[in-house]
């Protein structure tokens, strides 16, 4: 059973389709944080529970370790990609009566007493890398493992960016923000007002699949570490032709054009009874 009172209110649906983002109050505590970041180190560590290694990173920018499907790996990590309430938070906020996991990244930006590079994460639009999917029905519930602020390079989000469609500038791996700064500028006008997501450690920010998003450089000498768990309609199914065919749950499942994405691999969170 979830606690009720950790669900988003109607006044909280509303913001999120305004805005395209939602940051829930803290729902992970601190003894779970703990054996979180534990297992996280066991992962990259190369110790996995299951003996399956999780999906090799798809490229790390200086800086920022992204790790995709440690779901596959690790048990602690799993029950927390794949955790009833953040599925059925992700429900109401797509209004859809189910969620599925579309995959689970980890995320790891290390102090600059470790490593003095950048770690920007370049305006983006989650969709843009998953167009696969016919429809945008996705959501990322993105779990801080640490307090984050703009001193560790928290993620900021651009409000009510979800509305404009798919932009042209959209590039994670982006180090030069200036010059994606000027493009959206361009596009957006006033709209491109950046909000920061400044959160406690436990506490979950969900953001649109179509919502603009980026993070800057982490200054502090901790790590700034979380999981961001991707997820999607259990109704989404799959379009054949787009330049993202190239992506892992296309190459794994094989579907046909049209097809629902279903079955094991990609597990079921939240189902309206
Ligand atoms: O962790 C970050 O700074 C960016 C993560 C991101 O782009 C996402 O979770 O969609």
């Amino acid at each position: 059973m979830v606690d009720k009172n950790f669900l988003p209110t109607e006044q909280d649906i509303a913001f999120f389709n305004e805005y395209g983002y939602w940051i829930s109050q803290k729902i992970i505590d601190d003894e779970r944080l703990t054996l979180l970041k534990h297992h996280m180190d066991k992962v990259y560590n190369g110790e996995f529970e299951t003996g399956r290694a999780p999906w090799k990173a798809w490229k790390d920018t200086p800086g920022l370790r992204q790790t995709d499907n440690c779901h596959w790996s690790d048990y602690t990590l799993r029950e927390l990609a794949v955790d009833p309430l953040i599925g059925q938070i992700a429900a109401k906020l797509l209004n859809t009566k189910s969620t599925r996991l579309w995959h689970d990244q980890l995320l790891y930006k290390p102090g600059t007493s470790k490593e003095r590079i950048k770690a920007n994460v370049g305006w983006h639009q989650d969709y843009s890398y998953w167009q696969c999917v016919a429809e945008p029905t996705l959501v990322t519930a993105w779990v801080a493992f640490d307090d984050v602020s703009v001193a560790n390079g928290c993620m900021q989000v651009v409000p009510g960016s979800h509305k404009q469609g798919l932009m042209k500038v959209n590039d994670f791996y982006e180090q030069d923000i200036d010059k994606q700064e000027k493009g959206l500028k361009e596009s957006l006008g006033k709209l491109f007002k950046p909000v920061p997501i400044e959160m406690k450690a436990g506490q979950v920010s969900f953001h649109h699949a179509l919502t603009i998003h980026g993070s800057g450089a982490n200054t502090t000498d901790q790590p700034r570490r979380s999981m961001a768990i991707h997820l999607m309609s259990g109704e989404s199914r799959y379009r054949a032709g787009t330049k993202n065919d190239n992506h892992m749950n296309v190459r794994l499942f094989q579907p046909k054009h049209g097809e629902r994405f279903v079955g094991d691999g990609l597990p079921l969170l939240y189902k309206e009874q």
